[in-house]
């Protein structure tokens, strides 16, 4: 099975991200349930991995925390721009929980992550660049911010490569704890 870890997002959320699909030529758009935030890739595991991997996972104990999705970037330039995707504003609960993710992992037996985290969403993916038409849909669209959302789990989904293109699955979820602190002490 192919594997990564992720918060899905709310579906009101998905279908703001979905409305910014407009006048971009060669753009592959992300359908709009397969949207989410990645934290963690991991790639092909088999039936005992997956069983250490679940584990880790469950063991891990963190609290619910907000988080908003803001502005646009992109992977790749000119020719070679691979991703259009939208970012999340400075979280610290959500590079804590990544943190944490990683290092269970690793303590699992999976080799380190090679890249460094870049929380995004990818919102489309191109095999021929837009060209400039990229930059006015950033200068038009860059200021997006959704309203932030709780983050109350995160999610191991499957990934299986269809004809039609990629089909995520939720495997398993593993669910954070109610937060203590109130929301206002933390937005500070
Ligand atoms: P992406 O959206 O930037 O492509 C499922 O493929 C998820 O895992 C996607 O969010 C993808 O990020 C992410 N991912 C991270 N590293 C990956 C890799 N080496 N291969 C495929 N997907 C990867």
């Amino acid at each position: 099975m192919r594997l990564f870890v992720a918060i899905a997002l709310p579906q009101d959320l998905r279908d703001r991200l979905e409305g910014l699909r407009d006048g971009l030529p060669g753009a592959k758009w992300v359908a709009a349930e397969n949207l989410h935030l990645t934290l963690r890739f991991i790639g092909e595991a088999d039936g005992g991995e997956c069983h250490d991997i679940d584990a880790a996972l469950a063991g891990l104990r963190f609290e619910s925390f907000p988080l908003q999705i803001e502005g646009l970037g992109h992977f790749g330039e000119g020719r070679r721009l691979r991703a259009l995707w939208a970012g999340v504003a400075p979280n610290p609960d959500l590079e804590r929980l990544q943190g944490k993710i990683e290092r269970a992992l690793q303590s699992a037996g999976m080799e380190p992550s090679k890249r460094k985290y870049k929380p995004h969403v990818t919102l489309a993916r191109f095999k021929s660049g837009p060209g400039p038409r990229l930059h006015s849909f950033i200068a038009a669209h860059g200021l997006f911010r959704a309203a932030p959302f709780e983050v109350t789990e995160f999610t191991l989904f499957s990934s299986y490569l269809a004809q039609q293109g990629a089909i995520y699955t939720p495997e398993l979820s593993y669910p954070l704890e109610p937060r203590k602190a109130p929301l206002d002490a933390r937005l500070e």
